[in-house]
């Protein structure tokens, strides 16, 4: 007897483990299905680009002469989900059991869970292994501290991949380079873009499909110009290491308006999707390094983000989940303002990044960092609607990698597991990193007034309405050393700018800082 194996659409990878050992008479379940087009509204591009990638990889099996039975999301008999698409398959054909590799998504593995009873057959769920780390090793390496330190746990990756180690020491002397990596850019550098591809037949059908049916979500779907196919980002990689990665390291907190790629390697979606290995993308690196091509505080950047950054915060995940969805520590309510969706704000840093998030599917880190999501938590925007917002706009969001960035990182509302201190900033630090303040009708440098910047003014706010629970912060003292030089009519004045930038913001009738 055989098989019924479900691919799933961020699982297409020949490497996969539950490909393994497949038999011809197996038949690999792939389907198109509303729901996990619409948990969240995906950004158009997502969903074309998912679809995309599992139709080609759906024909790369049946060219190996595998059974595979492929469901199309325009199928009037769809029945629009996973599960059903499996009792669909169970009615016609005789299975020995279903295997699936774990899902990416705790939503998804406890509906996994609920099948064997469901279908009464055996569900064998297998290990997704194209992460460095397994649970159980983060499971280790978490229950043995206190604080859950990013760079600790990177250091334990770099011995055991032995990326760029001299023995059991760094090479270059030093774990971290990040000092060096803070450039600022000025517009006429020459900046290199990542690698486009002409879209095929299989393309645009389903950029029509996906037009058709999923014209009332977010993003443009055009121009597209994604890898699809394991080979084509390969090509993406390399091309990424050749042009833009020796200047990752130097640019990589620099923000530029209408240039959302910069010197980044956008392969994010990739990697995510199954199409790169992330060991191999940064053993590629490594060898750029080792050739003279890329020098070290860009490699080893580029390393951290992969092996410790990616790593860690699938960790994260896993350890906290269910319970870490649900943290909201700073109890952060505001709905969360429509530009978002439409950018239209005054702030040129904020519409700006809205604009390119919906032509692309993308902004870079420190976009997503310290401009969507440092106004969101400064201002107390909600924080399930702020994590909804990230997972639906990114070609490169599913929950276990989106989570713990957006609750964790970049709202806090986790309390501190993923970041010590929140990452704030007021609009100097915007000013530094990028050209946005020079076009824009705030001034960065002013914290009240007719012209005050909101991320200045808000920052402000912010620590004294959270001054009991970050004064003592070690991280928070200097900013707390400043806030103690204000007067009390110097803190009211503060608040009656921030209400009024809050009502321009679209968020008066939600309530004024009073209300906080
Ligand atoms: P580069 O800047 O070129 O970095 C190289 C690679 O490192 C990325 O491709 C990615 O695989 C990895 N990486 C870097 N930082 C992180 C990180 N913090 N977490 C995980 N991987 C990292 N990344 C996602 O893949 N999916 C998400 O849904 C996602 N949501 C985010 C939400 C917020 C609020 C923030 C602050 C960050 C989020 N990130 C997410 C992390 C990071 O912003 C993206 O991985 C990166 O911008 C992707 O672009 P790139 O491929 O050009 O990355
Ligand atoms: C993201 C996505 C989308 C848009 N559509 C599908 C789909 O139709 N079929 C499928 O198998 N997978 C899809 N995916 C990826 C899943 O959402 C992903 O597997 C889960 O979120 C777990 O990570
Ligand atoms: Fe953003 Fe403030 Fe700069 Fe305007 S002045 S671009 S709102 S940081």
């Amino acid at each position: 007897m055989s098989s019924l194996i479900l691919l799933l659409g961020d699982q297409c990878s020949s490497s996969v483990t539950s490909l393994r050992g497949v038999k011809s008479s197996d038949t690999i379940l792939m389907a198109e299905v509303n729901e996990e087009a619409t948990y969240v509204k995906h950004h158009k591009k997502k969903i074309a680009f998912v679809f995309s990638v599992m139709r080609h990889f759906a024909a790369e099996l049946k060219a190996k002469k595998l059974k595979v039975k492929y469901i199309y999301i325009d199928d009037p008999e769809n029945s629009g989900s996973i599960t059903g698409e499996i009792q669909r398959l169970l009615k016609t054909t005789k299975f020995e059991q279903v295997v699936v590799t774990e899902p990416g998504e705790y939503r998804l593995l406890r509906e996994i869970k609920g099948w064997q009873k469901l279908f009464g057959l055996p569900v064998k769920i297998m290990p997704y292994e194209r992460f460095i780390a397994s649970h159980k090793e983060f499971e280790t390496w978490a229950n043995n501290r206190k604080q859950l330190t990013m760079e600790f746990w990177y250091r334990q990756m770099r011995r055991k991949t032995n990326l760029l180690m001299d023995g059991d020491k760094p090479v270059g002397g030093k774990w971290n380079f990040d000092k060096q990596n803070r450039k600022s850019l000025k517009q006429n550098n020459e900046l290199r873009r990542p690698l486009k591809f002409e879209t095929n037949k299989i393309t645009n059908n389903v950029l029509q499909v996906v037009s058709n049916k999923f014209s009332d979500h977010f993003g443009d779907l055009k121009p597209f110009w994604f890898a699809v196919t394991a080979k084509q980002a390969k090509k993406a990689m390399e091309h990424f290491i050749k042009h833009q990665l020796p200047w990752f390291g130097d640019y990589q907190d620099a923000m530029l308006s209408a240039e959302p790629f910069l010197f980044h390697s956008v392969i994010s979606q990739y990697i995510n999707c199954g199409l790169l290995d992330p060991l191999e993308v940064c053993q590629n690196v490594e060898q750029a390094f080792v050739d003279g091509h890329v020098p070290l505080n860009a490699a080893e950047g580029f390393i951290r983000q992969i092996i410790g950054w990616r790593e860690y915060i699938r960790g994260i995940y896993w350890h906290q989940m269910p319970e870490y969805a649900k943290l909201n520590v700073l109890n952060a309510t505001r709905p969360l303002p429509a530009f978002y969706w439409d950018a239209n704000t005054e702030m040129k840093c904020v519409s700006d990044v809205v604009n390119m998030t919906r032509a692309e599917g993308y902004s870079h880190h420190i976009q997503r960092l310290m401009i969507t999501g440092n106004f969101a938590n400064l201002a107390g925007l909600d924080i399930k609607s702020v994590c909804d917002w990230y997972l639906a706009v990114y070609t490169d969001a599913y929950e276990w990698v989106e989570l713990p960035n957006t609750l964790g990182m970049a709202l806090y509302a986790d309390g501190g597991i993923v970041g010590t201190k929140p990452y704030i900033s007021t609009g100097s630090y915007i000013n530094r990193m990028s050209n946005y303040c020079k076009q824009c009708t705030y001034n960065y440098s002013k914290r009240v007034g007719q012209d005050a910047c909101p991320f200045t003014n808000l920052y402000w706010y912010y620590l004294i309405r959270h001054e009991e629970r970050f004064k003592d912060n070690h991280r928070m003292t200097l900013s707390y050393k400043n806030l103690s030089r204000l007067s009390d009519t110097e803190k009211k004045t503060n608040q009656l700018t921030g209400s009024r930038l809050l009502g321009q913001s679209g968020l008066r009738s939600y309530g004024y800082y009073s209300s906080w």
